[in-house]
């Protein structure tokens, strides 16, 4: 009893040291892509996954011709991208994430810049309510004006169940906007140190050899 205890004790340790990838948002998880069966361009439509806090957001009838990894070409049909609109500012929320601490994140998304104005930043964090992961801010400043993608890494210190959060400053006036596409968020289990997970598969193998023989 005591062996086979200490077998399944051994076989989970080791399959723990597996790294373990999930995508949380991206093509078809979370709505990464923008897609809606809204038709033309709409300002404040309600977007499946999404939640828009502030004053305008544009559902734009194009999207990220990009077809770069991670997120792979945004080919569903009804796929839209998203513009931030900087009057006044404006916030989109994604759907909650459950992260895990320890966790690595990879993070994706396609954005431009366009119009003319006052510059503004677009701020990007995973939010649980009370702790921020950065994932990076974008300026308006320079900006593409052509879907470029922008890549970020980054840890999970605390465990909760987090929102993407991207905050676009605004003032009164017209200024620049920022449109987003392919929305891409990945999380990888911490691998265990391969020595030591091969050390637990070396006694979890010898604890079934044990096993075996009694
Ligand atoms: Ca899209
Ligand atoms: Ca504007």
């Amino acid at each position: 009893m005591k062996k086979t205890m200490m077998t399944a004790l051994f076989a989970g340790a080791a399959m723990m040291g597996a790294a373990n990838a999930a995508v949380l948002i991206g093509d078809g998880v979370n709505n990464g892509g923008f897609v809606s069966t809204t038709t033309g361009r709409t300002e404040g439509t309600a977007l499946t996954d999404w939640t828009i806090t502030g004053a305008k957001v544009w559902l734009n009838t194009g999207g990220s011709t990009l077809t770069t990894a991670p997120f792979g070409a945004d080919v569903a049909a009804n796929s839209r991208s998203v513009q931030l609109e900087d009057d006044g500012g404006v916030t989109l929320t994604s759907a909650a994430v459950a992260l895990v601490a320890g966790e690595s994140l990879t993070f994706a998304i396609d954005w431009l810049t366009a119009g003319s104005g006052a510059e503004h930043t677009l701020t990007m964090d995973l939010w649980d309510g009370s702790n921020s992961i950065a994932l990076g801010v974008l300026s308006t400043t320079g900006g593409p004006t052509s879907y470029t993608q922008f890549d970020s890494a980054a840890s999970v210190g605390v465990s909760g169940n987090y929102q993407l959060r991207m905050t676009l400053t605004g003032g009164a006036g017209q200024g620049r906007d920022i449109h987003v596409d392919r929305v891409y968020l990945e999380s990888t289990a911490q691998a265990v140190p391969e020595p030591s997970s091969t050390a637990l598969l070396g006694l979890g193998g010898l604890a079934l050899i044990l096993r075996r023989r009694k």
